[in-house]
Order: structure tokens, then C-alpha cells, then sequence
């Protein structure tokens, strides 16, 4: 599987942390077709890559993490070819949420229309000083395709997701924590600031985080509650779990194995 791209770049880190850069600077790192199709392929060698133990997701240059769709491609497209566009999108960002590690967007700068919504799909946010997020889609006469109107309101709340989008404002890094739009602003360096959160997660239980998240995911339903107590009955046969309390009692760092 190949993991040279045209509009990514992809590094992965000794610790086990790999970085993808959204690589279209001239245009904001614009999402266009193929940077989906390449997303697609980086999401099959990262899943297939088990030294791969978390995601880092950024935009490349100092200006944007992803500016939107590539308004120029979206233009041109049929009513029919707009719906396969949006369907496709929403499957690949899926992928990205359903990912068994943990996925952080490093939000560099302008994050607007399907920039936003590729940020939201990840497990978490983290913002620059720069960074501006918004919906802007009611401008050209659209809504969000690829989710946004899904996962808006699971951070923000309905009145909060309906105000940004229908009014297509945008919100600095400080009021998108506030709003719960972004986890964090970092001080320096976003990507950075990233790395060291995942440093201090990566020292966890591989399995725990992986189940904690998925778990998280399923809130919001009765089946949630069910979802939760079968995942904390089942870590309770991995090797992490008998590592983890024995570490505890023994009063020194768990070495986990993952399984
Ligand atoms: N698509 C294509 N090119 C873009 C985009 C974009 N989304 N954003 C910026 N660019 C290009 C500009 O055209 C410009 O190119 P050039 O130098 O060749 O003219 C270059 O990037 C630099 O941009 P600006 O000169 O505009 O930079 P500014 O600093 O003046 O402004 C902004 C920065 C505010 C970010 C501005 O570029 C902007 O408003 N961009 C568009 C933001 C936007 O509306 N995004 C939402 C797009 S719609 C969307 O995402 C829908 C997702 C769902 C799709 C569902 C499937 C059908």
C-alpha cells in the first residue's frame, strides 16, 4: 500500500504517533476528490499498520488546517454527483471516527465548511492561537454535507449548531473552547501540543483507551449503558487489566501489551 501521496503528506513518528498533513497550502489544503481518495488509502495503511498507535491530522502552512471543500471542484458538480460527493465524504470521515486509535485534529488555522467537518470527526481538537472554525456553507447557498449538521450539535448543542450555521459566523480558537468546539487552544505549537497529550495517553491501556472511546461514541441511548457495562466486563480478561492493578499494588509503571 502505498504511503506517498499528491496532497497529503505522511510521517510516522518513533513513538508510534503518525502525522497527516492535509498538502494543498495554495489552496487553503482545500478538500478536493482526490484528497479524499487519499485520505481513503491513508486511513487503510494506518489501520493496517499496528505500530501505528495514534493520529495526528493537520492542514500544511501557517494559514489554514482546511479552508472547505474545493469550492472550484463543487461547482461544477450535477445535483446527482453533488449527493455521491457529500455520501462519500461522510464515509470517509466515518472512517476516521470509527478509527480503533486515537485521532487528534491539530486545527492550524482557517477550519470552515468540510475543514470543520473533517476536525469534528476526529476524537479530538486542538487549536492554534489562529485557528478559526465555521460552517460557512449558507454563504453559497448550501449546508454542511460531510456530517457537520450530524456532529455540530453533539459538541455544541442544537440551538449553539443551528445559530453557527444558519448564520455561517465564525468562531475564534478562545470562544471555540469555550463553546466546546475544540478541547484546547495550545499556547505554541498545535501539533506539538498534540504529540504531548498523546504521549501521556499512549502510556494508558491500548485496549481501555480504544474501548473508552468506543463507548463514548455510543452515548447519547439506552443501548449505550449496555454497550458500556459488556466493554468494562470484557477488560476485565485482557492482559492490561492484570497488568494494571498489579502495577498498582505492586507501586511501579504498568508495562501493557495491548492484548
Ligand atoms: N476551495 C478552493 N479554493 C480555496 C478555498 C476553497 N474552499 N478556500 C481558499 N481557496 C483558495 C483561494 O481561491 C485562493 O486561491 P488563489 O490564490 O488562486 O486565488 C487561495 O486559496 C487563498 O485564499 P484567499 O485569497 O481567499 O485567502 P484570504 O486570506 O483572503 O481568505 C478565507 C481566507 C477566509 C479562508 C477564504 O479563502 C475563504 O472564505 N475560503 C472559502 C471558505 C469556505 O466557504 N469554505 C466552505 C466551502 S463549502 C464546504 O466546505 C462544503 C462541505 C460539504 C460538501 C458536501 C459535498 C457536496
Amino acid at each position: 500500500m502505498p504511503n506517498t501521496f499528491e496532497t497529503l503528506l505522511f510521517e510516522q513518528e518513533e513513538s508510534g504517533i503518525a502525522l497527516l498533513t492535509i498538502n494543498r497550502p495554495a489552496s487553503l489544503n482545500a478538500l478536493s476528490k482526490m484528497v479524499f481518495d487519499e485520505l481513503d488509502a491513508a486511513l487503510d495503511v494506518v489501520s493496517n499498520d499496528h505500530s501505528v498507535k495514534a493520529l495526528i491530522i493537520t492542514g500544511a502552512g501557517e494559514k489554514a488546517f482546511v479552508a472547505g471543500a474545493d469550492i472550484k471542484q463543487l461547482s461544477g458538480l450535477s445535483a446527482e454527483e453533488a449527493t455521491q460527493t457529500s455520501a462519500n465524504g461522510q464515509r470517509v470521515f466515518q472512517r476516521i471516527e470509527d478509527m480503533e486509535i486515537p485521532v487528534v485534529a491539530a486545527v492550524n488555522g482557517y477550519a470552515l465548511g468540510g475543514g470543520c467537518e473533517l476536525a469534528m470527526a476526529c476524537h479530538l481538537r486542538f487549536a492554534s492561537q489562529n485557528a478559526v472554525l465555521g460552517l460557512p456553507e449558507v454563504s453559497l447557498g448550501l449546508i454542511p454535507g460531510w456530517g457537520g449538521t450530524q456532529r455540530l450539535p453533539k459538541l455544541v448543542g442544537q440551538a449553539k449548531a443551528i445559530e453557527l450555521v444558519i448564520s455561517g459566523n465564525f468562531v475564534k480558537a478562545d470562544q471555540a473552547e469555550r463553546i466546546g468546539l475544540v478541547n484546547a487552544v495550545a499556547e505554541d505549537h498545535v501539533v506539538e501540543y498534540a504529540r504531548t497529550f498523546l504521549g501521556k495517553v499512549l502510556k494508558q491501556g491500548p485496549v481501555a483507551v480504544k474501548t473508552a472511546i468506543n463507548a463514548i461514541q455510543s452515548a447519547g441511548g439506552e443501548e449505550g449503558f449496555e454497550a458500556e457495562a459488556n466493554a468494562f466486563g470484557e477488560l476485565f480478561g485482557t492482559d492490561d487489566f492484570k497488568e494494571g492493578t498489579e502495577a498498582f499494588i505492586e507501586k511501579r509503571k504498568p508495562q501493557f501489551v495491548g492484548k
